[in-house]
């Protein structure tokens, strides 16, 4: 393959001049209404170009689920106890568009619970694999055996009509969202060896993940796996995991397929992995510089990090251009909560949080200069006691399925059609320039 990598390298120069030259000189061309050369190959930003149902993304205001604020749901969806909202709340209200009352959200989580047993296929495989394998690889890997029992792929084999296609998608949903904190705390277990505490029938969601993981008398940990888990559940569709989930589910896959290959690009640095790099991140600029760290040491740091064309994880965004309300909502519970706001690690990425907006903006480059909710997940998973970051986007990844699903149910309730956008090549494009 030398030889072919050769021929590559060779014409790589040129190709990225020809794109250069076409983003510099017709960047706001429209090839076809709305669509600008700026769109096609700037990643397709700001393209409105699919439904959504759950939430959506105002670049000033943050995420709105069926039009209610981050606090709004704090305040109005059923909440555990200690007061915190619950995250199956979140899915309810996200799929319905209706606030569900206290009781449909007690007998909800008993059915979380009572379907969230891993067939004994998932487990073998599961405790398999080698430690040393990423925990969302093993994520990922675990959601597709569930496909083994699909109720969408079984039905659909045997001949179902499409206009009832939503119906085992729901039931696949559900069961899907019942297991993933049972194989999340499964990896948890065979890779950091923790205890488990077993399936309590009559907890929420985010007891039973924490008591999967040993967590379930660590009452702090539990509220901030349920606030964890409400926030980051849906971010509406043109992010990378949940266009995902809706694009392989269009071409019929099942929701467990679907999910997988969602996870698959939450594992990505520049989205979900970001969870894991930001910890990682602020641990090594901790060890460098210390806790108490002059503003100065800290905007140094953030400059020896861009200079080394490296980008700053839990900072810019693609669409927000304002702080995070999910950062912000992060950062309440540190306040809100008995010693979290002392912790030398959390001071540190309050401190570096004010340094490193200045510094992006000096930067010149991000559009957005303010942290995102990766910025402070991390370190709130630390303080109470999760210390191993590879884990954090798995959690992540419990979380996210919440908008990602009860999407795929509309999509098929609907009758939204495969996704098949149409590509051109760069010369292409060119072309269809010159000849308007
Ligand atoms: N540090 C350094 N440079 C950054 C940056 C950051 N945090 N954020 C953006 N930039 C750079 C981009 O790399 C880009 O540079 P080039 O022109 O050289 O390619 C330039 O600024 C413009 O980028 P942008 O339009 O502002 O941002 P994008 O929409 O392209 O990317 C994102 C958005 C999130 C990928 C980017 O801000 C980033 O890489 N952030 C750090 C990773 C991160 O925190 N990801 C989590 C996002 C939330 C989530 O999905 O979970």
């Amino acid at each position: 393959w030398f030889t072919v990598v050769l021929g590559v390298l060779a014409i790589i120069p040129a190709k990225r001049e020809r794109l250069q030259a076409l983003r510099s000189q017709h960047g706001s061309v429209a090839l076809s209404s709305g669509v600008t050369v700026d769109s096609i190959v700037g990643g397709m930003r700001g393209l409105k170009c699919m439904v959504w149902e759950g939430s959506e993304l105002d670049a000033y205001k943050g995420i709105r689920f069926h039009g209610m604020s981050i606090t709004e749901c704090q305040r109005k969806l059923p909440a555990a106890n200690s007061g915190e909202m619950l995250p199956e709340a979140m899915f309810w209200l996200i799929l319905t568009s209706e606030i569900p009352s206290a009781a449909q959200i007690s007998s909800f989580s008993s059915t979380l619970a009572k379907y969230s047993e891993l067939p004994k296929h998932t487990t073998d495989l599961l405790d398999s694999l080698p430690k040393s394998l990423h925990p969302m690889t093993q994520l990922s890997i675990a959601v597709s055996t569930l496909n083994h029992d699909s109720s969408f792929a079984k039905q659909y084999a045997a001949g179902l009509h499409k206009k009832d296609y939503w119906s085992p998608t729901f039931d696949d949903s559900i069961n899907l969202l019942a297991k993933l904190p049972t194989i999340a705390s499964r990896i948890y277990r065979n890779i950091y060896d923790a205890k488990d505490q077993g399936i309590d029938q009559h907890a929420d969601w985010s007891m039973n993940f924490a008591r999967g993981m040993g967590m379930g008398e660590n009452s702090g940990m539990v509220d901030m796996i349920r606030l964890y888990l409400a926030l980051h559940g849906d971010h509406e569709g043109g992010n990378v995991s949940a266009h995902t989930a809706h694009l392989v589910n269009s071409a019929l896959a099942d929701p467990y397929l679907s999910y997988a290959s969602a996870l698959n690009g939450l594992a990505g640095p520049l989205h979900g992995l970001a969870a894991q790099e930001v910890l990682v991140w602020v641990l090594k600029m901790q060890k460098e510089i210390g806790d108490d760290a002059s503003e100065e040491a800290i905007e140094k740091y953030l400059w020896k990090t861009l200079n080394s064309g490296q980008v700053v994880p839990g900072y810019g965004h693609g669409v927000l251009r304002n702080p995070d309300p999910r950062f912000t909502a992060l950062q309440d519970f540190a306040k809100r909560t008995k010693g979290c706001s002392d912790d030398p690690l959390v001071k540190l990425v309050i401190k570096n949080s004010q340094v490193a907006t200045k510094v992006m903006k000096e930067h010149g480059k991000a559009k957005n200069p303010f942290p995102n909710v990766d910025a402070t997940s991390g370190v709130l998973l630390n303080h109470f006691g999760m210390q191993q970051t590879n884990f954090y986007t798995v959690v992540f990844g419990v979380s996210r399925a919440i908008g990602c699903l009860a999407q795929l149910v509309w999509d098929r309730a609907l009758g939204l059609p495969i996704e098949r956008p149409k590509s051109m090549s760069i010369e292409a494009i060119f072309k269809a320039i010159e000849e308007k």
